[in-house]
């Protein structure tokens, strides 16, 4: 059963011990009408990425999801997902972790100069709505809070093991959710605040898109939020707005 949180966040947070997806649950309150209201849970059974992966979330972790009806158009919407990677990597860099963002949507601890790095967070941002407005938008953000990364997938890494303790959950919600607030009442700075934090910029990268992979420098993330990339095949800068990308050795 859900309890109150008791935070005083800019949101009523509904708190689960165990959940199969808080994304699942948070669709189900916005198909409700439900807008400012985030689902958390100490533990999911069915933890989801995107694609269809499975996303380990035992307890101890942070997995939440907001629940929003933003007045924007579906165009913005990558906009929330990346205000939720910065306000992620701000409320671990309070936790003592040198958190960074991995485009779009990861956020990163390097672990060497050359875009090496294991993962702290996730992010999975999900929505309905017509072509000219969004209905309602969930951002699900997973976090390896107090956690050993020896019990996740290969590559991860958590609060606990990056700063050698624990963080009050309860206080790195709150700071996440604040920040997230913050963030998203001003959606033009989120790029601005997006590369402060950007570790995949001057990588070099490979992004798989629907049309196949493009291999270059990442020179810039667009005002969109989409990816701006050297190809070195062709020596044009192209803009991808979704895909995936992995740090390539220089
Ligand atoms: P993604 O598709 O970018 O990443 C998924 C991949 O990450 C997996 O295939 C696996 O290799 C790896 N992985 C799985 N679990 C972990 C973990 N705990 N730490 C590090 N790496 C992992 C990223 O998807 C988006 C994840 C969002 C998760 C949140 S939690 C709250 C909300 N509810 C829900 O079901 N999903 C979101």
């Amino acid at each position: 059963p859900a309890v109150e949180f008791g935070l005083e966040a800019p949101f009523t947070v509904e708190y689960h011990d165990a959940v199969g997806s808080t994304n699942a649950v948070a669709r189900d309150r916005a198909t409700d009408g439900a807008a400012d209201v985030v689902v958390l849970a100490d533990e999911q059974t069915g933890g989801r990425g995107r694609l269809e992966r499975e996303w380990s979330s035992p307890a101890g972790g942070v997995w939440l999801s907001i629940v929003t009806r933003p007045a924007i158009t579906p165009a913005r919407a990558p906009l929330y997902t990346l205000a939720a990677a910065v306000a992620t990597t701000r409320a671990a860099r309070e936790a003592g972790v040198d958190a960074r963002i991995k485009w779009p949507n990861d956020v990163v601890v390097p672990v060497d100069e050359d875009g090496a790095y294991r993962k702290l967070a996730g992010i999975l941002t999900e929505m309905e709505g017509e072509t000219d407005r969004v209905e309602w938008l969930t951002v699900g953000i997973g976090v390896n809070a107090n956690l050993d990364a020896d019990g996740l997938p290969d590559g991860a890494t958590t609060i606990r093991d990056e700063a050698g303790e624990d963080v009050d959950r309860r206080v790195f919600v709150q700071r996440l959710l604040e920040e997230f607030d913050a963030v998203r009442a001003d959606l033009d700075g989120v790029v601005p605040a997006w590369r402060e934090l950007a570790l995949t910029l001057g990588q070099r990268v490979r992004v798989d898109r629907s049309s196949g992979a493009l291999v270059g420098e990442a020179v810039d993330i667009s005002d969109s939020g989409a990816l701006v990339v050297e190809s070195e095949e062709s020596g044009k800068r192209e803009t991808v707005a979704a895909g995936d990308c992995e740090h390539l050795r220089p």
